[in-house]
């Protein structure tokens, strides 16, 4: 760690602030560099205490910059992970208010859900599969703290992997019923089909990201837990929204799940 617990508590403060009055904000490692992956990691964590001190509960996990097209379309090269507070959950075929985000984008992402307890570090697909409760559609919206979605990886691991809401709906569907690879994706705006992908482009399978969060957390000796939702990653770019505009998202035998952004 290369930052004192001040300015960790100082650069979590100000990032929280960020997401709860829906203001945008400089890059933090624009004033400090030296910012490493561990003080990053430190960052995000005390906003997730900070929202627990005030009585919110940690309601599932992400992993984010996991397809190819993610990575390109943020300029960055390794995945992430972060965590979903209670308030991020949008009811299916919900609505989420703009006025209470900064520039929401949505990704279309397969859900898992967990019936044991997964454990890295050597966490690999056939434990994920083995591991897995059902898998559904979910749309994540992220909401980048920063300006004009613009930041570094440690930037954005600071900021909780850019998190804001999410919505799960469909038909939960055990993983032998889905070829995860080459399930269909269709993210659909106001009717139009804006964004189409396969389940292979979250690292080449999706459970392979749910690995990849196991064996990052078995490195702090932490684990996923048996009923945790995890969001395994944006399958495409992500989407800009705006109010007025409605999301639906259709999953291969997966049926679909919606919102609406007022
Ligand atoms: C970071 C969050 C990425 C995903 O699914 O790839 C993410 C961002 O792009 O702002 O959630
Ligand atoms: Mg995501």
């Amino acid at each position: 760690m290369n930052l004192d617990q001040a300015t960790i508590a100082k650069l979590a403060e100000h990032l929280e602030n960020c997401e709860l009055e829906a203001q945008d904000t400089y890059k933090i490692t624009d004033d400090d560099p030296e910012m490493d992956w561990d003080d990053a990691y430190a960052i995000q964590d005390l906003i997730r205490a900070r929202k627990i001190a005030r009585g919110h509960k940690i309601i599932g996990l992400k992993a984010g910059l996991t397809s190819h097209a993610k990575m390109k379309q943020m300029g960055v090269t390794e995945p992430v992970f972060g965590f979903m507070a209670d308030y991020y959950a949008v009811p299916d075929a919900g609505e989420v208010k703009v006025s209470e985000l900064i520039h929401p984008k949505v990704e279309p992402e397969i859900a898992f859900v967990t019936k044991t307890a997964l454990r890295g570090p050597g966490c690999h697909i056939g434990a994920v599969l083995a591991a897995t409760d059902f898998v559904m559609p979910g749309i994540e919206v992220i909401d980048s703290r920063y300006r004009d979605f613009k930041f570094d990886l440690k930037s954005v691991v600071a900021d909780n992997t850019s998190a804001a809401r999410f919505v799960i709906g469909g038909q939960p569907q055990p993983v032998a019923n889905v070829d995860l690879r080459t399930v269909g994706v269709v993210l659909e705006k106001n009717g139009e089909p804006v964004a189409l992908g396969a389940g292979a482009a979250v690292l080449g399978h999706p459970a392979a990201a749910i690995a990849m969060l196991a064996n990052m957390l078995g490195k702090r000796g932490e684990e996923i837990p048996a009923g945790t939702l995890i969001l395994s990653g944006g399958i495409t770019e992500a989407i800009p929204v705006a109010a007025g505009d409605a999301v639906t998202l259709r999953i291969q035998g997966m049926g679909s799940t919606s919102l609406r952004f007022v």
